[in-house]
């Protein structure tokens, strides 16, 4: 018997209980608005944003179940049945002994970049993050890139750009010795490389290498879950392993984390440090309560506690992250054929368009990236994001970084649109490919102190 059908299509394994109006705004509005945010998408104020792909932090939906537990959230101020819950679940799913909840991400970098990094102290990491680094400069620490060197070729196809070459990480071991350098910091699926994941074979190198190093690994497992779903996609012996057992094996390799839950968590709010070394732990809790609250809040609400324990849990059902991924590989295919120029291979948690690529009339003083977002705001009320020059802003002696990726971000949130909404924003993209030689650069005219990227203001060229 024929088939008609070729190929069975996967749908989101959830269904809409309640929706969020938008505002639909006019192209002579948006042009102002842009023009009146000094053309950076941070500055907008989301009511005149249609699809917002700013970022897929903190914009996640909620489950019926997560909105659920905000009623059961302990809001004592000590001993916060909640803070047991989270604790549990990040026992249970990621193997770390011991917790501390911070409000968000980089609150939990504070912490760890205090505790760990000394004066003059070189931290290598598989690609910096823009929190991540600054935190680790402020501790007195100086980051170094360790990434392999497919990372930087937004065109190269490799299948796990987010892995560490062990050969610069032993370059510079022996440039500064094991004592210079606190922990090794990895990052699963890493965002600025887009969304790119590390295989279990080279976490495992990592481990083997620094165990013979007495090294630490600290895990930045943001994303931990999607750069499971890679493993199980694309290395041998892991295609029938769930991506529960999957990521409980990543963090078994590591010696501790930090993480920001308002991503992969699925939640709004939240993250943590975890550590399986005591003496680390418990000097995380005589600075949590300086800088965050009390150990068993963190920052955090006991709803927002119970939220992320629930999140932990849904995040590593295999159906989820198969409509999560789908969904950003759809949108990439349908900008593929339209013959836009994107990170390959398609990432975890966006499309990460090739501004040099989109726009090589400009170079990259004249940001290309934060040009183009401007312009595909201005097409459709798209938002995205700058990740290129202005992201990885300045060095200590105030030179600029130029990083080879100069990207634009379409970040899709979790569990927030459709299919349909991907064909739109796909077309907007379309649409500005088209007239692309039109597009001008821009000049920076306000420059804040620290992450740049958040405030800075632009003029057209
Ligand atoms: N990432 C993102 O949009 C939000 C801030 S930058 C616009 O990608 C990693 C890998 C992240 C991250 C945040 C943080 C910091 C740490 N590591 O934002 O403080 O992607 O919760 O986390 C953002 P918080």
């Amino acid at each position: 018997m024929k088939t008609i059908v070729k190929k069975r299509s996967w749908a989101e394994p959830y269904k809409m209980k309640m929706v969020e109006l938008l505002k639909m705004t006019t192209k002579q509005q948006r042009i102002r608005v842009m023009k009146e945010a000094g053309y950076n998408t941070f500055l907008l104020r989301s009511e005149d944003v249609y699809i917002d792909l700013l970022t897929d932090s903190g914009t996640n939906s909620m489950s019926d179940r997560q909105w659920g537990a905000f009623m059961q959230g302990d809001e004592a101020y000590a001993g916060s049945k909640s803070y047991y819950h989270f604790e549990e679940a990040v026992q249970k799913y990621y193997g770390y002994k011991y917790l501390i909840p911070t409000h968000q991400g980089r609150g939990a970098e504070n912490i760890l970049s205090k505790i760990l990094i000394k004066k003059g102290d070189v931290v290598p990491g598989n690609m910096y993050f823009t929190t991540t680094r600054l935190h680790q400069e402020l501790a007195g620490g100086k980051f170094v890139d360790i990434i392999i060197d497919e990372a930087h070729d937004a065109n190269s196809e490799h299948p796990f750009k987010g892995n560490v070459d062990l050969n610069k990480l032993d370059a510079v071991v022996k440039k500064y010795g094991v004592e210079k350098i606190p922990y090794i910091s990895i990052a699963t699926n890493v965002n600025m490389a887009g969304g790119q994941p590390m295989s279990m074979q080279n976490i495992k190198e990592l481990r083997a290498y620094t165990k013979k190093h007495g090294l630490r690994i600290i895990h930045d497992m943001t994303r931990v879950a999607e750069n499971a779903y890679f493993i199980q996609q694309r290395e041998k012996g892991y295609e029938k392993k769930d991506i529960k057992t999957i990521v409980k094996e990543i963090c078994a390799n590591t010696d501790g984390a930090t993480m920001s839950a308002k991503k992969d968590a699925l939640v709004n709010i939240g993250g943590f440090m975890a550590t399986n070394e005591w003496d680390v732990f418990e000097e995380a809790r005589n600075l949590v309560v300086v800088y965050e609250g009390l150990h068993t809040y963190g920052g955090l609400a006991g709803r927002d506690m119970e939220a992320i324990a629930i999140g932990i849990a849904e995040s590593l059902d295999d159906n989820h992250q198969h409509a999560r991924v789908g969904q950003v590989e759809y949108l990439g295919h349908k900008m593929m054929e339209f013959g836009i120029p994107i990170v390959k291979p398609i990432g975890g948690h966006g499309i990460f368009v090739d501004a040099k690529a989109f726009l090589p009339h400009l170079n990259q003083d004249q940001f290309p990236a934060q040009a183009l977002a401007a312009e595909i705001y201005i097409d459709s009320g798209v938002r995205t994001m700058e990740r290129g020059i202005v992201s990885a802003g300045r060095k200590s002696n105030g030179e600029n970084y130029y990083p080879k990726l100069e990207l634009v971000r379409f970040t899709i949130p979790r569990r927030v649109y459709t299919q349909a909404h991907m064909d739109v924003i796909a077309e907007s993209a379309a649409t500005v490919f088209d007239r692309r030689k039109s597009i001008k650069g821009l000049k920076m005219v306000y420059e804040p102190k620290y992450l740049r990227f958040f405030q800075a203001r632009f003029e057209k060229l």
